[in-house]
């Protein structure tokens, strides 16, 4: 909708300045006097009047079809935080809230609303393949309405630079189908099925990590960073950046950095050998 009026806008404009390009190359001028001053009414009305109008008519443009995609509540809605740098997804559960990072699943032909904001600075959220693009602003909540219409899983990005791993701030989008989405956030929503006496979560534990990463249904309840209860599940790493596999994770958590410039996550370098392979294979297990 918005690309044939800016082409053919952009078109206009362009033929305009070459035929008055071309003439002011051809012409040669007798008389200065009159020549400054169709040159200023040149300014006036190419330079001032022109695009006031233009402008104002775009801005107008914009506005209304700004306003189909921000108005009205879609049956499905996801809040989206962003942060340096990944998502916090959240989903409105049957009891509760149902928190997750870095991807979002959504259910085909349905119009869903997401709620945007960040915790630091501004960020922005854009699907390319289903449409907007919408700022993510401290203390304040933006909505976005978009209907994926195909099933499948997109890309996303970050559109705004917000730092130094700006470019490594992407997230997946799962459209599944209607069922098929019923019956993922009902898994998304169970807790982690691990045993209380996990040697996996005894290093998870002892290391801290618990302080900034929730596992539900351990005593893991860190709000800093994703939430890892079914972390094995999703499609990448590090908010779209690396595969999930044992010695992608592995790497990540011996140097986030190395992954990631300026990750605000430490590096567990010092990991004696088999508390590393007990924690890598637990987390591999988060499903
Ligand atoms: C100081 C807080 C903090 C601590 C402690 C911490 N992390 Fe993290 N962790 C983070 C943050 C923040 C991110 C997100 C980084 C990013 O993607 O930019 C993260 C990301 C991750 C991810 C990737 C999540 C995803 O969705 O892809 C894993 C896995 C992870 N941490 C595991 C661990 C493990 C295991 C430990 C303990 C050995 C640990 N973390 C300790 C803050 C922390
Ligand atoms: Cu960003």
């Amino acid at each position: 909708m918005l690309f044939w009026p800016l082409v053919i806008g952009a078109g206009v404009i362009w033929t305009l300045v070459m035929v008055i390009a071309a003439y002011a190359v051809r012409t040669t001028p007798v008389d200065p006097e009159r020549t400054e001053r169709l040159a200023r009414s040149m300014v006036r009305w190419g330079g001032v009047a022109l695009p006031t109008v233009v402008l104002a008519g775009l801005l107008t443009f914009g506005l209304i079809v700004l306003r189909d995609t921000t108005r009205g509540q879609g049956e499905t809605v996801v809040e989206v935080d962003g942060e340096q740098w990944w998502w916090r997804v959240t989903y409105e559960g049957e009891d509760g809230p149902i928190r997750d990072a870095n991807e979002i699943h959504l259910p085909a032909g349905q119009p869903v609303t997401f709620r945007l904001t960040s915790d630091d600075v501004i960020h922005s959220f854009w699907v390319p393949a289903i449409g907007g693009k919408m700022d993510m602003i401290p203390g304040r909540t933006n909505e976005l309405t978009l209907t994926p219409t195909e099933t499948g899983i997109w890309n996303g990005v970050c559109a705004e630079f917000c730092g130094d791993a700006h470019a490594q701030m992407l997230f997946k989008v799962v459209v599944t189908d209607p069922d098929e989405h019923a019956a993922t956030l009902e898994r998304l929503a169970r807790p982690a099925d691990v045993a209380d006496d996990d040697p996996g979560l005894a290093v998870f534990q002892e290391n801290g990590c618990g302080a900034c990463h929730a596992i539900r249904g351990t005593p893991a309840r860190g709000r800093v960073g994703p939430d890892l209860t079914h972390f094995a599940s999703r499609t990448t790493l590090a908010a779209g950046i690396r595969e999930i596999t044992p010695s992608t994770l592995r790497r990540w958590i011996a140097a986030p950095e190395a992954i990631k410039p300026g990750a605000d996550m430490p590096a567990y370098d010092d990991l004696t050998e088999a508390d590393m392979s007990r924690l890598v294979d637990f987390l591999m297990r988060l499903e």
